[in-house]
């Protein structure tokens, strides 16, 4: 069957969010005539997430499942679904309804119907919000999405993890995931052209624990070094001057 779009799930423990979070893609998509796969990538959660898809998957003609059993992490278990995916369009999606997938729609209108290459959700343009966030968990982020401005300055967040790319922006591109931060990884080196941002009220988790941990600050740090090997010294992409052509011109 030829999927017009991939919606990635990256799973980790997420027993109490995965069933309502594939009937919702599923019920938005179909609202939408998209008629999408459903992917989702797990890494060997022992909390029974596993069996909560398998059984889905008996209704969901749509739904796959794939389950890793090394190199746990997030930014890998979405690169391994983006190359895995049935679709030429991915849309990145966290599972515990922080992303709110009514917005899949016009994610998935940008890709097809006006041809970008990748599609951002973010939390810090007009009509982005964060709602429930800790004033901690506010200042790291923002200190981050700036810190990212450096290197892409056109993108105001890229970390907001609820984005969608079409797949061909991959090709040659050398990707190291890791970390949370897929999307900026895909900023720094992959082949993209056209980026629109569309604003997100992005809410904090209500059910099932997070995984988010002190170290992926260290992580985001490695990854700037990386983008910035890629770009300056080894010259494979010239993505944070085109970033910064475009943003100088706005
Ligand atoms: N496959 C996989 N998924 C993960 C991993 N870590 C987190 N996830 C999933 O990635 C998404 C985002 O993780 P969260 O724990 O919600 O991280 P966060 O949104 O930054 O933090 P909180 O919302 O506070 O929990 C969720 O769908 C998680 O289940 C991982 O190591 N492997
Ligand atoms: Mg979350």
């Amino acid at each position: 069957m030829r999927f017009d779009l991939t919606v990635l799930i990256p799973t980790f423990n997420e027993r109490e969010n995965i069933g309502k979070m594939v009937n919702a893609v599923d019920t938005i998509c179909k609202a939408h005539s998209i008629n999408e796969e459903i992917l989702v990538v797990d890494d060997n959660s022992r909390d029974g997430t596993i069996v909560v898809v398998e059984t889905l998957m008996n209704e969901h003609r749509n739904l796959h499942l794939l389950v890793r059993k090394e190199n746990r992490g997030l930014s890998q278990s979405l690169y391994e679904g983006m190359l895995h995916a049935q679709a030429d369009l991915v849309q990145c999606l966290d599972c515990d309804f922080s992303h709110p997938p009514e917005k899949i729609p016009l994610f998935y209108h940008y890709l097809h119907d006006m041809g970008y290459d990748m599609v951002i959700g973010s939390r810090y343009i007009r009509g982005g919000e964060v709602i429930n966030w800790p004033v901690m968990r506010r200042v790291l982020s923002s200190g981050a999405a700036l810190l990212g401005r450096l290197l892409i300055p056109h993108v105001i967040d890229s970390g907001s993890g609820f984005f969608a790319i079409n797949r061909r922006i991959l090709k040659g591109a050398h990707l190291s995931p890791r970390g949370f931060r897929m999307g900026f990884e895909i900023l720094g080196k992959a082949n993209w052209t056209r980026v629109q941002e569309i604003p997100i009220v992005f809410k904090d988790r209500e059910f099932g624990e997070s995984k988010l941990k002190f170290r992926i600050i260290g992580d985001f740090l490695i990854q700037c070094g990386s983008i910035l090997k890629y770009n300056i010294i080894e010259r494979k992409s010239s993505n944070i001057i085109r970033a910064w052509k475009i943003a100088l011109c706005r």
